[in-house]
């Protein structure tokens, strides 16, 4: 592969100044050539990228609101998440689909103010069980991919998808390294017709779900996975330590 992937710890409603001290020490003792990306809650954020500033680990979110500023009470826009020193914003994950009724809509506009502050979109797209069993992954991914991406400009910037089957968030079973292969060189595909081949070769995509320190060298040696999103092990730093390490 011509870059070092993109591995991304994503602590969801997790963590609090006992975790921060801990990754960032364990971060700050050693040198990895893959990219890491750590996105706690919001209110960490700040702090986190300040410790964390002479070092090549990226901060995120979580999130980001569609609108940039006004009457938008709990939300918090790019342009702010960008000036306390975010570099990434997950958009769409699964879990904000499902329990805050974000769509398809919504992630274009969270795309279009990520990429417009100068920030990295780590856009997450996934099929639920029962698409899964039905043998609708590719249907609904192509909606997911086309409806978020068509008309956005992505020149000069770095975007990244994360490919996160549903039923396999938090379930300890992970998708096959093959299955997740031909899911990715079909997610690669549609990047192709939506920007062109040129641009698509710059997008990474990474995997999520149930990835640990067991499953994470077979996903990574697949051609078309770039990266992975890391959720449950990256609460343990020495853990999401030793998946960034097999990515190295
Ligand atoms: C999927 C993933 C991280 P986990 O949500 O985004 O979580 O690794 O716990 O399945």
């Amino acid at each position: 592969k011509e870059r070092p992937p993109l591995v991304v710890a994503n602590w969801k409603l997790n963590g609090g100044t006992d975790l921060i001290c801990a990754s960032v020490a364990s971060f700050l003792r050693q040198n990895f050539r893959v990219q890491i990306g750590i996105a706690p809650p919001y209110v960490y954020i700040g702090n986190m990228a300040n410790f964390l500033r002479n070092s090549q680990i990226m901060i995120g979110s979580q999130n980001v609101s569609k609108f940039e500023s006004g009457a938008f009470t709990g939300e918090t826009s790019a342009q702010m998440l960008k000036e306390v020193g975010c570099e990434f914003c997950l958009i769409g994950h699964s879990e904000r689909r499902q329990v805050f009724l974000e769509n398809n809509a919504s992630c274009h506009t969270k795309i279009s103010s990520t990429l417009s502050a100068g920030l990295m979109p780590i856009i997450c797209i996934g099929e639920n069980a029962q698409q899964h069993e039905l043998g609708l992954t590719k249907h609904i991914l192509y909606r997911q991919l086309h409806e978020s991406l068509l008309g956005q400009n992505i020149k000069g910037q770095q975007i990244a998808i994360a490919y996160e089957p549903i039923w396999a968030i938090g379930s300890g079973k992970a998708a096959t390294p093959e299955s997740v292969q031909e899911v990715h060189e079909y997610i690669f595909n549609e990047l192709c017709t939506i920007f062109d081949e040129e641009s698509a070769k710059n997008i990474r995509i990474l995997y999520g779900g149930s990835v640990n320190k067991n499953n994470a060298a077979q996903l990574l040696a697949m051609p078309n996975v770039d990266g992975l999103l890391v959720g449950g092990a990256s609460l343990d730093p020495e853990h999401f330590s030793e998946i960034c390490a097999l990515a190295n």
